[in-house]
C-alpha cells in the first residue's frame, strides 16, 4: 500500500478530535491516491474528504496547528448568526422576539362567517397549532371543522404529502383537503387580496370566500371554544367561562412570555445574556406555576381551561424537546412534583393523546431546525413517554375541591 507523503494529518489536530490518527491518514491517503480496482464504481467523496482537499491546497503541508480549528470556527460563527437571523428575528440585545400574527379575528367577525365552510390547517410538532386540535376535538367540532396537516420539508416550510402514512392511534400529516396545494405557502398565496408573508400555522381557512380567516392561535382556539356551539357535539363543555375569563387572562399575561413563548426565547437567543434571562423567566415561571398546583387541580380551580390548553402543548414538549434542544436544562417536567401529574392528567382527557404524536414532534423539531442541530440526529425519547408512563395514575383528583372528574369527561 502506498503512503501519502503529505504530512496534513499529523499537522492536523482537529481530526484527532473525530476520528484517530489511523483512520484520518487512512482516509487521506484514499482521496490523495484513490486505488481501485477496474470493476470498483467510484465512490462520491464524503464531506471530510472534500474538506480535507480544500485544506490540502489552501494550507499544503505548512497549515499551523490551530489554525484550522480557528478558521472553521470564525467561518462557522457568521454562518450561524446569518442563520440564526433567518429563523429567528431577535432584538438589539440578541433576544428572540416572535412575529406578530397577520390575520386575526375579533368578536365582531365571529358572525359575519358561514361556519360551514370553515378549514383548519395544522402542523403536528407545532404548540400553537396543537392548542387548536385539542379545543377541537374536545368541542366534538371534527365533523364541523375538517383539518389538514402540513409537515415541515427540508427547508422548514409547511408541505403537504400525497402519500399520507396509517398511524391508526394519532393524528398524521397528509393532502390539503380544502385547496389541493402542495405547500402551506401556496394556500396563503390564493386568499383575497394576496398574501406573500410567513405561511405559519395553525390557519383558519374560509372555504368558500376563500380567504385566510385567523392565523393567530389564540383566537382561533377562542372561537373554536365560544363561536361555533351550533356545530358542536359538546356544546356544553365551556373552556373560558365568564367566571374565569380573568383569572385566565392573568394566567395568560404570565404563561405566554414566560414559558409559550419563553422556551423559543431559550432556544433562538443569540446571545448568552438573552439566554440566561430567558431560562430565569421560564425556570421561575415553571416554579410558580408548580407551587400553585400544589393547591389546585387546573390553573383556574377545578376545571380544564383555555390556559390549561396553552400550558399543556409546551410542557408534553418540555423533556423530549425543549430541555435538550432549546437548552432549558434546568429542570425537566419530570422533576416537578405537580407539573409532572397535572401534564399526564391532561394528557389522559379523552382525545387529548391522539392530537398527540410524538414521532412528528421530535421530527419537526430535531430534523428541521439546522442552526440549533446541524447533524439532524434525532435523540431518543424520554423513558417518561412510553404508554405506561404517561397514562399511570396522576392522583391529581385530590386536587379538586369537589372530588369529581371534570366535565370534559363525559362528554
Ligand atoms: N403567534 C402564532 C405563532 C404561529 C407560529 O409561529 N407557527 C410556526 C410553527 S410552530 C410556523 O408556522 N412557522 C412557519 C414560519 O414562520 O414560516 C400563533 O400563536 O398562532
Amino acid at each position: 500500500m502506498m503512503h501519502c507523503a503529505s504530512p496534513l494529518c499529523s499537522h492536523f489536530p482537529a481530526f484527532s478530535t473525530t476520528t484517530s490518527g489511523a483512520a484520518a491518514k487512512a482516509n487521506h491517503r484514499c482521496l490523495v491516491y484513490p486505488r481501485m480496482s477496474l470493476n470498483q464504481t467510484p465512490q462520491p467523496p464524503t464531506p471530510k474528504k472534500i474538506l480535507t482537499t480544500i485544506t490540502n491546497l489552501l494550507w499544503g503541508p505548512s497549515l499551523p496547528p490551530g489554525l484550522f480549528i480557528s478558521t472553521v470556527r470564525t467561518a462557522w460563527n457568521s454562518a450561524w448568526q446569518l442563520m440564526m437571523s433567518q429563523l429567528a428575528p431577535s432584538d438589539s440585545s440578541g433576544g428572540y422576539s416572535r412575529p406578530a400574527s397577520k390575520f386575526r379575528l375579533s368578536n365582531s367577525q365571529y358572525s359575519r362567517r358561514n361556519p360551514t365552510t370553515l378549514h383548519l390547517y395544522v402542523g403536528l410538532p407545532c404548540p400553537w397549532a396543537h392548542r387548536t386540535l385539542i379545543v377541537r376535538a374536545l368541542k366534538g367540532l371534527e365533523d364541523a371543522i375538517p383539518v389538514s396537516i402540513a409537515a415541515p420539508g427540508q427547508d422548514g416550510s409547511w408541505e403537504f404529502q400525497s402519500t399520507p402514512n396509517t398511524d391508526k392511534d394519532v393524528l398524521v400529516p397528509g393532502k390539503d383537503k380544502a385547496n389541493g396545494r402542495k405547500t402551506l405557502k401556496e394556500v396563503y398565496g390564493i386568499t383575497r387580496g394576496g398574501y406573500s408573508g410567513r405561511a405559519t400555522v395553525p390557519m383558519l381557512w374560509d372555504a368558500e370566500r376563500k380567504e385566510v380567516v385567523c392565523n393567530e392561535s389564540y383566537d382561533i382556539i377562542e372561537f373554536l371554544n365560544s363561536g361555533l356551539n351550533g356545530l358542536a357535539q359538546n356544546l356544553d363543555l365551556d373552556l373560558s367561562p365568564n367566571s374565569l375569563k380573568e383569572k385566565i387572562e392573568e394566567w395568560n399575561q404570565v404563561i405566554y412570555p414566560n414559558v409559550n413563548n419563553g422556551v423559543y426565547r431559550c432556544g433562538f437567543a443569540q446571545s448568552q445574556e438573552a439566554y440566561d434571562r430567558a431560562v430565569d423567566d421560564l425556570f421561575s415561571t415553571l416554579d410558580k406555576i408548580d407551587n400553585h398546583l400544589g393547591t389546585s387541580r387546573f390553573l383556574c380551580g377545578d376545571t380544564l381551561t383555555l390556559a390549561d390548553v396553552c400550558l399543556f402543548t409546551t410542557l408534553i414538549r418540555f423533556d423530549p424537546v425543549y430541555h435538550v434542544l432549546f437548552k432549558c436544562t434546568k429542570k425537566k417536567v419530570l422533576e416537578y412534583p405537580n407539573l409532572h401529574g397535572y401534564m399526564r392528567d391532561i394528557y389522559q382527557i379523552p382525545k387529548v393523546a391522539e392530537t398527540c404524536n410524538f414521532s412528528a414532534i421530535m421530527d419537526g423539531y430535531y430534523k428541521v431546525l439546522f442552526p440549533l442541530n446541524p447533524g439532524s440526529i434525532r435523540p431518543t425519547m424520554p423513558s417518561g413517554y412510553e404508554d405506561e408512563n404517561l397514562y399511570a395514575a396522576h392522583s391529581r383528583e385530590s386536587f379538586s375541591s369537589v372530588n369529581k372528574d371534570i366535565e370534559v369527561y363525559v362528554s
